[in-house]
């Protein structure tokens, strides 16, 4: 059995190794650039970026491995029927959900600014999940994929910590699943916010999981792979 390097204590890798996925968390222009929900919200998105080029090579290390890879999206049907309207009414932003906004309607499938950022862009292979909640189980087949290829390890990544991936990893863990989040590779507006998620995640002997960093990660994946060989 392969252990990463893990708070609250070392994660076992799964014995085999593709039951274990990456979970890359709403990585949309609509959270990251200028423009987008995230900024309508009032948020200072810019300070998201810094984990892109970490969670590209933990990305490409997946890659490289054959391991399974799902993206999710925050969105919308355009006539917003899968939006609840005390979503759409929360907050006092410039722009709402649905508006047009610089780079399209914001929060809305298939609008340039719901795409994934051009750096973390799916592979044709690879499973997206498109979400209307914050949570990537509800209202979407996330469960049943996971089901159908026997994944049962979640590695969680992507924005905002707090919000979107935060529930992931509660959902995911409700239903059983063994989650590590990775430090590097989420973000969030607040970084007081980060940090507090990362210690009530650990807490409790690990009450909803693992944190570890990606060069952990990456190097139990290598011990894994020479492990199996
Ligand atoms: N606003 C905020 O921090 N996040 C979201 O609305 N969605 C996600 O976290 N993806």
């Amino acid at each position: 059995m392969t252990l990463i390097n893990a708070q609250p204590y070392p994660y076992s890798l799964p014995d085999e190794l593709n039951r274990l996925a990456l979970v890359i968390i709403d990585m949309q222009r609509d959270f990251l650039e200028p423009g987008g929900f995230g900024d309508a919200l009032g948020n200072d998105v810019t300070r998201l970026q810094a984990i892109v080029p970490t969670l590209k090579s933990l990305l490409t290390c997946f890659r490289e491995n054959r391991l399974p890879i799902i993206h999710t999206l925050e969105c919308h049907r355009s006539d917003l029927s899968d939006c609840p309207l005390a979503k759409r009414d929360r907050g006092k932003g410039t722009l709402k959900i649905g508006d047009a906004g610089p780079m399209g309607r914001i929060l809305i499938a298939g609008e340039p600014g719901n795409a994934i950022i051009q750096e973390l862009q799916p592979l044709p292979d690879e499973i997206v999940i498109q979400k209307p909640g914050k949570g990537a189980f509800y209202a979407t087949p996330l469960q049943s994929i996971l089901q159908e290829r026997g994944i049962t390890h979640l590695l969680v990544t992507g924005v905002t910590t707090e919000v979107c991936v935060q529930t992931t990893m509660r959902e995911a863990n409700d239903r059983g699943y063994e989650c590590l989040m990775v430090e590097d590779c989420t973000e969030s507006y607040f970084p007081e916010f980060k940090q507090a998620t990362l210690e009530m995640v650990r807490a409790q002997g690990g009450i909803v999981g693992w944190t570890a960093i990606a060069s952990a990660v990456m190097t139990g994946l290598q011990t894994a792979r020479i492990a199996m060989v």
